[in-house]
C-alpha cells in the first residue's frame, strides 16, 4: 500500500486540489538533464509562468532529499537546475532514491507516478519518451507508464530521434489515446508533421474535456495524450533536423551511449549541430505546451 506520508504538496497545490481548482503537472528532468544551462532554470519558471497567466496553478514535480514533492518554490527550482547529482528518476529509480535521502529529477514515467498519487490530472511536457531505434528494444518507461495513469498529458508527441511508427503502434496496442490538438496528424516534437495519425482532433479545451470525461466515466485507466505541434516559426527544417539527428545516433552509437545517458545526449548533440535550432523549438514548444494544458485543466475544473 502507498504510504502517502512520502509526498509532499505545497501549500498551493494542496489548496487547489483540495478545492477541485486547475493545476498542472510539470516534470523536473528537462530541467535537470533536457537542456543546457542557464535556460534550463528559465524555462522552468517561464513554464511555472505560463500555466499562471493560464489560470492554473502549476506543480512542478521532484524528489528532494528523497521526499516526492510537488510543487516547489524558487530555491529547489534552482537546485534542480544546478543538476549537481540530481538522479534521473524513472519509475524504477523511485525506490532507489527515496532509500538514499537523493535529489531526483523526475521523467515522464515518474512525473505520471507520482502526480497521479497527488490527485492531478492534467500534465504538460515536451516530448514523451517512446520506443528507440536501433535493433535493442529500448523502450522508455514512459509508455507502460502511460498504460496505467488516467492522467492527460500535453505534449509535442514523441522526440524525432525516437522510433515514431513504433512509438505510436505500442500507443495504440496498449489503449493510449492520441488527440490531435488543432492537428490531424501526431506532431514530431521539433517538427508539426510525422506522417502519423491522432486517433482524433480536437480543436478546444472542451472538447478535449469531454474525451477526458468519458474515459473516467468508462473507468479506462489508460492516459489521453492530447499532442500540439511547435508553434509555427519554430518548426526545425528538414534537412536541418535530417543531418543533426544522423549524427547525433551515429556518434551515440560509436560511444556506445545507452540507457539513461541516450535521450539527453541526442538532444544536447542535434542542438549542438543545428546551431540551437533545436533548441529554439524546444523552448517554444514547452511552453505552448505548458499554455494549452492550462486551458484544458480550466475546462475540466468547470464541471
Ligand atoms: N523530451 C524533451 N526533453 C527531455 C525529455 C523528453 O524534450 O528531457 C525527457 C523526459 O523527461 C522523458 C525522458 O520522460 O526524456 C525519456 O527518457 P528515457 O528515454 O530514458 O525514458
Ligand atoms: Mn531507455
Amino acid at each position: 500500500m502507498f504510504d502517502g506520508e512520502l509526498i509532499q504538496l505545497s501549500e498551493e497545490v494542496e489548496a487547489a486540489v483540495r478545492e477541485g481548482r486547475a493545476v498542472v503537472a510539470l516534470e523536473s528532468t528537462v530541467i535537470s538533464h533536457g537542456l543546457p544551462r542557464p535556460q534550463n532554470l528559465e524555462t522552468a519558471r517561464r513554464l511555472e509562468q505560463a500555466v499562471r497567466e493560464g489560470r492554473a496553478v502549476p506543480a512542478t514535480v521532484a524528489v528532494l532529499g528523497g521526499r516526492l514533492r510537488v510543487g516547489l518554490d524558487g530555491s529547489q527550482l534552482e537546485r534542480l537546475a544546478e543538476g549537481e547529482g540530481v538522479r534521473k528518476v524513472s519509475r524504477r529509480d523511485l525506490p532507489l532514491a527515496v532509500a538514499r535521502g537523493e535529489d531526483g529529477a523526475t521523467t515522464v514515467a515518474g512525473t505520471l507516478w507520482i502526480a497521479s498519487r497527488a490527485g492531478l490530472r492534467v500534465f504538460a511536457t515536451g516530448g514523451i519518451g517512446g520506443v528507440h531505434r536501433g535493433a535493442l528494444p529500448d523502450v522508455s518507461a514512459d509508455l507502460p507508464e502511460l498504460a496505467r495513469t488516467p492522467m492527460t498529458v500535453v505534449c509535442s508527441g514523441a522526440k524525432s530521434v525516437l522510433d515514431l511508427p513504433a512509438t505510436r503502434e505500442w500507443l495504440e496496442t496498449h489503449g493510449v489515446g492520441v488527440v490531435g490538438y488543432g492537428c490531424d496528424e501526431m506532431p514530431a516534437f521539433y517538427t508539426r508533421r510525422s506522417g502519423l495519425p491522432a486517433d482524433v482532433r480536437a480543436d478546444t479545451p472542451r472538447e478535449v474535456a469531454r474525451v477526458v470525461r468519458a474515459r473516467d466515466r468508462l473507468g479506462l485507466e489508460a492516459a489521453l495524450v492530447v499532442t500540439v505541434p511547435v508553434p509555427e516559426g519554430f518548426e526545425v527544417g528538414e534537412s536541418v533536423m535530417e543531418e543533426s539527428l544522423t549524427e547525433a545516433l551515429s556518434v551515440a552509437a560509436s560511444r556506445g551511449v545507452s540507457g539513461r545517458e541516450l535521450t539527453p545526449f541526442l538532444l544536447a548533440h542535434m542542438s549542438w549541430r543545428s546551431g540551437g535550432a533545436t533548441l529554439r523549438a524546444n523552448l517554444a514548444l514547452l511552453e505552448n505546451n505548458a499554455r494549452v494544458a492550462a486551458d484544458i485543466a480550466v475546462a475540466l475544473s468547470e464541471q
